[in-house]
């Protein structure tokens, strides 16, 4: 993995923490930091250490404030045809890994959008979850649109778009956008308990079902069903499922192996 400006990177017990570091900003996600990231999940997805990504912003101020507006500003009509921020998230929601956005103080734009792209979001009641791009005269345009509306409801979603309203972490869990709702400075601990349980689980099991959920949500409910069931040939095949089962059987904690 290479060294990056705009982000820390720790490795732990299977954890890959990537913290945008770029406080002074707010965390705002400028092409570098869009790149570096993209480096990271990259080498992330490839590592067999790596079970877990969790991504967070430095300091309690904010996660990530959006697109950097400065570089926006610079934008034509066909820079917004490149995968860009869009490309990118889709990666993170295809990749093999279970994601967790780590939420404190502002997820806005861009950086609300990367929250919406991960598997899990866990937050404290200080985080602030709003969609402000109308506001800049352009809409969500990393998956905000589609993305939002999947996880909270068509209404509330535009609601949130058309208005630019944010809500706070305590609104967010009562909506669903947020599965956790950690205590003030509890978020790290909040994270590594979610952590925990995804670690227990049988590895090629989590791919199969991130995958079967994800595509299977867009297509239609037979053709998705019909995922699931090849998906479960796939991992009836496992030495994972024959280890998962032998370990209940023999009241013992599962060894998995990844095969
Ligand atoms: N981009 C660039 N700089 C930013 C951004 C940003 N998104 N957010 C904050 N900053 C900078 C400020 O300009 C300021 O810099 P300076 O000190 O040099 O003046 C510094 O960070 C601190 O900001 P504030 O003084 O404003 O800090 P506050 O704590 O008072 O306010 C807020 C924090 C509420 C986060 C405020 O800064 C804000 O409203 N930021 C903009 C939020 C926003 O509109 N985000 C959406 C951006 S658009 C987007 O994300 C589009 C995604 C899809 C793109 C698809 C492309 C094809």
């Amino acid at each position: 993995m290479h060294q990056y400006e705009n982000l820390l990177v720790q490795i732990e017990q299977g954890a890959m923490w990537l913290t945008i570091n770029r406080p002074e900003f707010r965390n705002a996600l400028n092409h570098e930091t869009l790149q570096e990231m993209e480096d990271a999940f990259g080498w992330a997805e490839a590592s067999d250490e790596v079970k877990v990504i969790v991504v967070k912003g430095a300091g309690e101020k904010s996660f990530a404030a959006g697109a950097d507006i400065k570089q926006l500003q610079q934008k034509n009509m066909l820079d917004a045809l490149i995968p860009g921020m869009q490309g990118l998230y889709k990666k993170i929601q295809q990749c093999s890994k279970v994601t967790i956005a780590a939420v404190e103080g502002y997820a806005l734009g861009g950086g609300c959008e990367l929250a919406l792209a991960c598997d899990i979001r866990v937050a404290t009641k200080r985080a602030k979850f709003g969609l402000p791009e109308l506001n800049l005269g352009i809409i969500p345009g990393a998956g905000g649109t589609q993305n939002l509306s999947r996880i909270i409801g068509k209404g509330r979603a535009l609601d949130m778009i058309l208005t630019g309203k944010i809500i706070d972490g305590e609104e967010a869990e009562r909506i669903g956008l947020v599965s956790y709702l950690a205590p003030d400075d509890e978020l790290d601990k909040q994270v590594e308990e979610v952590t925990a349980q995804i670690y227990k689980k049988g590895p090629v099991a989590i791919k199969l079902a991130k995958l079967v959920v994800h595509k299977g949500y867009d297509i239609d409910l037979e053709t998705a069903m019909l995922m699931e069931k090849l998906s479960q040939a796939v991992a009836f095949g496992t030495e994972d499922k024959q280890e998962g089962t032998s370990a209940f059987l023999e009241k013992r904690a599962a060894e998995f192996t990844n095969q």
